[in-house]
């Protein structure tokens, strides 16, 4: 494939890949006082969706899961957007990776 065609392919494949992120379902999460609110969300079976995590305590923390296999860190004031699925139906628990005391959650796919 020519340079240029290849440039091509490239930019239409990022504008469909942004198309499918604008469509898709969208839920926040809040970080506060090191517990998640709400520290339950339900999201649809078999959709890609993404999940906006914003931290409003002054110390750093980390969104993890081990049931959907993701770790992002989210700074002090600062907002991360994790993609996550198509998943099974079922529950799959969340946590602060820094605050394992409380930061506790679980999506409720169905
Ligand atoms: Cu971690």
């Amino acid at each position: 494939m020519s340079r240029r065609a290849f440039a091509i392919v490239l930019s239409l494949g990022l504008f469909s890949t942004a198309v499918l992120a604008a469509d898709m379902p969208q839920y926040k999460l809040t970080i506060k006082d090191h517990k998640f609110e709400p520290a339950q969300i339900t999201v649809p079976a078999g959709t890609k969706f993404k999940v906006l995590v914003s931290n409003r305590d002054g110390t750093p923390s980390e969104f993890e899961s081990n049931d959907f296999n993701r770790e992002k860190i989210v700074l002090p004031g600062s907002e991360i957007t994790v993609f996550i699925g198509p998943l099974d139906k079922g529950r799959y628990k969340f946590f602060d990776d820094f605050h394992q005391d409380t930061g506790q959650g679980v999506l409720i796919v169905e």
